[in-house]
């Protein structure tokens, strides 16, 4: 499986395995997951708070995590899985004694292609997931005609009927399980048609076969009764019939061609060229076998183009945000149920949609957020008796707010506050008021909760979230107990999300008292503190160990993707925040080398950053799901997929924002230029990539220095530029030396208090290579170019 090949449009998924006799397609749609609406919410939570709150200020930590367990951790479902569909056979008889055997996924036309010789005819078949007509379409061509001969056949591990004959195509009928007490009721229905020229196609019980047809065109169309996450009952067969009836108004060349135009629209925004050499003639598996020790810089850009062309292909609006496995997964009961993890996975996947300029893919998470923003009103209300809204580190299809899996990970009430970052993240990078407003609720209500939530804690007293954790870690000194109060990461999402609460509903012109009541409390919010050995704490206390290597790194959400940690603003907090990651080592999981791809490039280092994007290149060799061992460190199976092991997306996509983390910045009040680029890339050429306050950039650079800039503004207004290299004005405008703060109102860059260092800590000066800073005024719509001066 992951060796095949994925496609898809969002809804639909597709895994192509390419076999010359038989073809198998695996199939999803992304509505197919077992259960069917529930919450869970423990409702015994709102007694034992003020209990386990208790015995976590006074150290008892064994007790609170125990109560918690009981108390606050679900009683009930714990997640449901998402659902493969099932898979589609197609058995091509006389293909025994193939030769010239070839296979691709060509990431700028969204099409995989298969072909072979055989029986001296040379066959072929593409396969591609259109958007604009919501089927997948297989095309089957050969160069002698009447040789195509075929039979498909249906096959699903869910409770499911194949049925044929009479219909005049293959229909597949299910319905997903149940899980963990709740009924599963999502039903679905897949049919497979195949137009033919020449030839004959005969309908069996459960089969369809095609004998000497010239081409062959297969339409599959998949539907489900799901209308929304709390209500089941659309006709699922006569949606897979509209669909099909709809696609099937096209010829193929039309359908085709309306597909590519659709994905290129969005894929050909980006170019990345980091030179090519004879290494891009081998095959996939064996460029990422030779990367770490070869010269193979294309590999990279592809890898990056790959992490697009993902989430183009998993993340369309109308769809469900891309799960751990995007939308392609083969088991009734994937790793992790293939949900969505919100302490980390699934922020991941969206990181490189703004920056790798695809912000559309980013709505069905808007969408997400809008109903995890009611369904957590009511267990915010449930569980502890706040306002607002609360989701803990995992949510489901059906929107699942409670706490799942063990007080040890799952007692972390910040899953919405991390989630909503990317509402934020889509107005400073597009600057639409319009869609700040159509967000601002679900802003607001996540800052409700935690403007309630948040309670004092009786050393300093400061403000903070507890009970919960700093994700999935515990210190050192009582390592079974994760549960606390005031862990870092809680501290820093607060801090954002009360900051960016606060000035939407100034640029809104709303809330102007609940403003500021969240302005007092970010006073007294902990600040971020440097412990004994200089490390970032990722505690309220100095707990942490340089021996940990954890694969979760949560107190560097500060140093990314938030921008609380700079060299030019923070720089004791960044020489800890370097501290803590260097002591965390670099091999790990697949998202967790991904993550620290974006800290190296965030720390200006990109020769480590690099060096992650090597580890993170390893061909992963064990390919054999039973006997993964799934903490064993990450890389990349053969066909690009990361390994968690086993395959989840977030490295992937977490690797792709990396990559453009390492070309270009703009968190930090300004658009860094080249700010991490590795000696490994010399010259290179990026084009398309986004910088907040609505800027595209594009990059040609050589011998290691900005050779030309272009900047296109979109939105007007002051563009302020920093660069290792200086830079002049090429065209009348003029560009001046940067001073102050950035008058661009997207590039709001919070003030920081001043870090606690614990007395014994050894923070050295950061060490800053030389850079210019420049300040130009933009129209929208123009674009400005400098280029490097003498
Ligand atoms: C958390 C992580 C794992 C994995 C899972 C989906 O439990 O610690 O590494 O990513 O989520």
């Amino acid at each position: 499986w992951v060796e095949a090949l994925p496609v898809g449009n969002g809804r639909l998924g597709a895994m192509i395995f390419g076999g010359p006799q038989e073809e198998q397609i695996q199939l999803n749609e992304n509505t197919v997951w077992a259960g069917s609406p529930y919450n869970n919410a423990n409702p015994k939570a709102l007694k034992a708070l003020p209990v386990i709150r208790k015995l976590i200020f006074e150290g008892d930590f064994e007790k609170a995590q125990d109560m918690a367990n009981k108390d606050i951790i679900s009683q009930t479902a714990q997640g449901m899985p998402y659902q493969t569909v099932g898979s589609l056979f197609l058995h091509f008889p006389g293909s025994e004694n193939y030769t010239n055997y070839y296979r691709d996924l060509n990431l700028s036309d969204a099409t995989a292609t298969v072909k072979y010789d055989a029986d001296g005819v040379t066959f072929k078949r593409v396969v591609f997931a259109s958007f604009p007509d919501q089927v997948i379409i297989i095309r089957l061509t050969e160069d002698r005609p009447g040789k195509i001969n075929f039979t498909a056949s249906m096959k699903s591990p869910e409770k499911s009927v194949v049925s044929a004959r009479g219909k005049k195509k293959l229909e597949l009928d299910g319905i997903t399980t149940d899980h963990e007490g709740i009924k599963g009721k999502v039903k679905f229905s897949s049919l497979v048609k195949v137009i033919c020229s020449g030839g004959q196609t005969t309908l069996n019980d459960t089969s369809l076969s095609v004998a000497g047809a010239d081409t062959a065109t297969i339409y599959i169309s998949i539907a489900t009764n799901f209308i929304n996450y709390h209500e089941l009952g659309a006709d699922q067969l006569k949606l897979a019939e509209n669909y099909l009836s709809g696609a099937l108004k096209k010829n193929y060349t039309e359908a085709l061609n309306d597909q590519i135009a659709y994905y290129q629209k969005y894929f050909n925004r980006v170019h990345l060229d980091l030179g090519v050499t004879d290494s891009v003639k081998n095959p996939t598996d064996v460029r990422i076998n030779d990367f770490a020790a070869g010269n193979d810089p294309q590999l990279v850009s592809l890898y990056f183009q790959f992490g697009r062309y993902l989430l183009i292909s998993s993340s369309e609006p109308g769809g469900q945000p891309a799960n751990l496995q995007g939308i392609w997964n083969s088991r009734l009961y994937p790793p992790w149920d293939s949900k969505y993890t919100i302490n980390i996975n699934t922020e991941m996947n969206y990181w490189p949609s703004e920056v790798t300029n695809l912000s559309e893919m980013s709505e069905p998470l808007v969408q997400m957020l809008k109903e995890l923003s009611v369904a957590g009103r009511k267990t915010a209300k449930e569980m502890y008796g706040a306002g607002g809204w609360v989701a803990h580190h995992n949510t489901d299809l059906w929107r699942m707010t409670g706490a799942i899996d063990g007080a040890y990970w799952g007692m972390w009430p910040c899953g919405g506050a991390w989630l909503s970052q990317q509402l934020w993240y889509k107005y400073i990078y597009n600057g639409s008021r319009e869609f700040l407003s159509s967000v601002y609720p679900v802003l607001k209500g996540a800052s409700e909760f935690f403007n309630n939530f948040l309670i004092e804690e009786p050393e300093h007293p400061w403000l903070v979230v507890c009970p919960s954790v700093s994700p999935e870690n515990s210190p050192a000194i009582h390592p079974k107990y994760s549960i606390t109060a005031g862990a870092t990461i809680d501290n820093q999402l607060v801090f954002d999300l009360f900051n960016e609460t606060i000035r939407a509903a100034d640029i809104l012109g709303k809330d102007k008292n609940f403003s500021d009541t969240l302005k007092s409390k970010l006073k007294r919010l902990p600040p971020m503190q440097v412990g004994r050995w200089g490390q970032l704490q990722e505690w309220l206390h100095d707990w942490d160990s340089p021996e940990d290597h954890n694969r979760h790194v949560s107190h560097l959400y500060g140093l990314y993707p938030s921008n609380q940690i700079s060299p030019f603003r923070t720089p004791k907090l960044f020489e800890a925040a370097e501290t803590s990651l260097r002591a965390r080592g670099d091999e790990s999981t697949g998202w967790s080398m991904g993550w620290k791809v974006n800290l190296w490039a965030r720390l200006l280092d990109g020769n480590h950053a690099y060096k992650l994007i090597k580890d993170q290149l390893k061909l992963v060799k064990n390919l054999d799901y039973n006997h993964i061992n799934f903490g064993a460190g990450g890389g990349t199976y053969p066909d690009m997929f990361d390994a968690h092991p086993p395959f989840q997306i977030d490295g992937n996509f977490g690797c792709t924002a990396g990559i453009a983390e390492m070309l270009l910045q703009s968190h930090d009040g300004f658009i860094f230029i080249l700010p991490a680029l590795p000696g490994a890339w010399p010259e290179g050429t990026v084009s398309g990539l986004k910088a907040r306050g609505g800027f595209i950039v594009y990059i040609d650079w050589k011998n290691g220095k900005a050779s030309k800039i272009k900047i296109k503004s979109l939105l007007g207004g002051n563009c302020r530029v920093r660069s290792y290299d200086k830079l002049a004005a090429d065209g009348g405008f003029k560009l001046e030396e940067a001073k102050g703060e950035n008058p661009n109102p997207f590039y709001f860059v919070p003030q920081i208090k001043q870090p606690l260092i614990s007395p014994e800590a050894d923070i050295k000066p950061v060490n800053l290579k030389e850079s210019y800073l420049y300040d130009f005024q933009t129209e929208a719509g123009k674009t400005y170019v400098l280029t490097l001066s003498d």
